[in-house]
């Protein structure tokens, strides 16, 4: 037990709630993990994979009905229902408690509830947050002990203090009637149950570091994004770094990780986080983002050798992966990993598959949890308390045909307009068909904590607040041909527009004005070897300019459709309605 007397008085608080029948303090030993993983394999809640082919590694199969985040059992609970604004569920705080307090009551009967003190960004970093997140699961214990930093050195850097957020998790029956994952940012406590699954149980993540940081951020001056952070290094040594807010599954983890093309092999991609970004004004006077997690919980479909080697190094060891195909000699395999799957396996549900049955062998959502420190192409500043120096952030998501491969907006106003209209398509499913556009205003849709209104605020305040603000980009990798082809290969190739933008944040190249912002001039982006092993053959200057132009009808329906979105918000921030109508003018309407 630990002698933090808040913490002490809490955790009995939850005990009488839950009532579990033994209580362990994590103190994050090696000891401790060795002792807790023998534990969870005893009581068959992982399976060790081949020591020798995968050290360290484990897999999981969560309940087939708990598969993801569950947005619309994810509720924002405070006194007033204008504080979760209109793009979050709502609970009043007060019926919050009781509905749920019903659901904890006795939950951890016959279990154990683990006490897991971690810190988000390094322990002791004056910009680091810490948080208990009490759990009766031993797979959450395992999880966050990758993803974030816990133990007694959280407990020796809180020392006596009460500055901590509460985090209680139970899985209870894991039955979808009874799941609820409760933020009341009013008491900086998160309540989650009915979960066994990630971005539900894994509290630091996105309950914390997200929705209950971004309202710490709205009061303390600083911003909490849905960021991956990289830097690129110049053949002269020099590096620049980016932070880029991409939707869920949108390709914030390979963008991070990224290869840079042949052409460009005197360049480096570093990777200093892969999903979440703490940003701050430096006393240099610009912004400085740290990546406060410590491990990676990246979707495993599709990932492979070509699309993210990097991906695929880090998880060889050391890793938790969940609800992905085992194969007979105890390894991994799921979809796009671009190797044959083996003849026969367990799939993701735990029952035997082979690849002729037309199941998936791998959930969609299938997940890896691997240390960050095991990233080949890691920063050396990924642990820098202070961060790295952003000089472009990077708006974009999945749109089939209205956003160009990437625009610069005007100015920092002009930029919060710009990630304020973001959205994303639902891939179609079938040639020519265009997606299910939803917008996702900065890819923070279901992770801000607050109105989002206030939100949009924030973050024109802060653009005031910045003397040296990060340039604003809006990029797009998933644009389709008229057949229903990507048109631009992605990937490592990527690195040819991150080369133009950081180019752009130098002064060293020119763009075209156009209504919706700065395009580069075709010429401008190096496309000699563009991918040609994925089919992109054919790949010219043409098909660049393609993906370089606005279509005036496609823009005319999408400027109506933002008005629509735009009508959501009763406090949308005037600054936003003007460049509204700046855009409409624009276009002449
Ligand atoms: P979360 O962990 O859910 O936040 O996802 P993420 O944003 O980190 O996405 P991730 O990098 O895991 O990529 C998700 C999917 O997008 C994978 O299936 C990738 O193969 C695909 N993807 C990533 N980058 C590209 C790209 O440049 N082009 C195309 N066409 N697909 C991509
Ligand atoms: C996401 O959905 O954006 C994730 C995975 O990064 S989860 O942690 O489940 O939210
Ligand atoms: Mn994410």
């Amino acid at each position: 037990m630990y002698s933090n007397k808040a913490v002490q008085q809490w955790v009995e608080e939850m005990m009488e709630l839950t009532k579990p029948d033994n209580v362990i303090w994590i103190d994050g030993s090696e000891e401790e993990k060795d002792r807790l993983t023998k534990e969870a394999l005893s009581i068959g809640e992982i399976e060790e994979l081949n020591q020798d082919k995968l050290p360290g590694c484990y897999l999981h199969r969560t309940n087939p009905n708990d598969v993801a985040r569950v947005e619309h059992l994810t509720y924002i609970c405070t006194d007033k229902e204008e504080d979760a604004g209109p793009t979050n569920n709502w609970m009043n705080s007060d019926e919050a408690y009781a509905k749920l307090s019903e659901l904890f009551d006795g939950s951890m009967k016959g279990r154990t509830m683990y006490v897991i003190p971690f810190s988000m960004g390094t322990v002791g970093s004056e910009f680091s947050k810490i948080g208990i997140e009490v759990t009766d699961s031993i797979y959450v214990v395992l999880n966050m002990r990758i993803m974030t930093r816990i133990g007694k050195r959280v407990m020796d850097a809180l020392g006596d203090s009460a500055d901590f957020t509460k985090g209680l998790h139970a899985r209870a029956d894991v039955n979808p009637d009874r799941r609820f994952i409760c933020h009341f940012p009013q008491d900086n406590t998160i309540w989650s149950i009915g979960s066994g699954y990630g971005g539900n149980v894994l509290l630091g993540k996105k309950c914390f570091a997200l929705r209950i940081a971004s309202n710490m951020g709205k009061n303390e001056g600083w911003l909490a994004e849905h960021m991956l952070i990289l830097g690129i290094e110049s053949p002269q040594g020099e590096v620049s770094y980016v932070a880029a807010a991409f939707p869920s599954a949108c390709g914030k983890t390979n963008l991070a990780m990224m290869l840079p093309p042949n052409e460009y092999k005197d360049y480096k991609v570093w990777c200093v986080g892969d999903d979440i970004a703490w940003m701050r004004i430096g006393e240099d006077g610009r912004l400085w983002a740290v990546n406060p997690e410590a491990g990676f919980f990246g979707v495993a479909p599709g990932t492979s050798r070509k699309s993210n080697p990097n991906a695929l190094a880090t998880v060889q060891s050391n890793t938790i992966f969940t609800n992905v195909v085992r194969t007979p000699e105890g390894t991994v395999w799921w979809e796009g990993m671009g190797v044959d799957p083996p003849a026969a396996g367990i799939d993701w549900r735990g029952n035997e598959w082979t690849p002729e049955s037309g199941e998936k062998g791998a959930h969609p959502n299938s997940r890896f949890t691997a240390p960050a420190s095991q990233c080949p192409c890691i920063s050396q500043e990924w642990e820098n308390p202070k961060g790295v120096p952003i000089s472009a952030i990077l708006f974009g998501g999945r749109r089939a045909k209205v956003a160009p491969l990437v625009y610069q907006s005007f100015d920092w106003e002009n930029g919060v307009f710009i990630g304020s209209i973001m959205a994303s398509e639902t891939t179609a499913a079938n040639i020519g068909q265009v997606g299910v556009v939803r917008r996702d205003p900065m890819a923070m849709l279901p992770f801000c904590g607050y109105n989002m209104s206030d939100y949009f605020a924030h973050w024109l305040e802060m653009g005031k607040k910045i003397p040296n603000p990060p340039k604003i980009f809006n990029v797009n990798w998933f644009r389709l041909t008229d057949e229903g082809k990507f048109a631009w290969p992605g990937y490592g190739d990527n690195f040819r527009v991150i080369k133009w933008i950081v180019d752009r944040c130098n002064d060293e190249v020119d763009a075209r004005q156009t209504e919706i912002g700065y395009v580069p001039n075709s010429t401008d982006i190096n496309i000699d070897g563009i991918n040609s092993e994925k089919g992109y053959e054919d790949f010219n200057i043409e098909s660049l300019e393609d993906l370089l132009s606005i279509d005036m009808n496609v823009w005319a329906k999408e400027i109506s459709d933002i008005g629509e979105h735009y009508k959501m918000f009763e406090k949308l921030p005037s600054e936003l309605s003007i460049q509204y109508e700046g855009l409409k003018k624009r276009f002449g309407m």
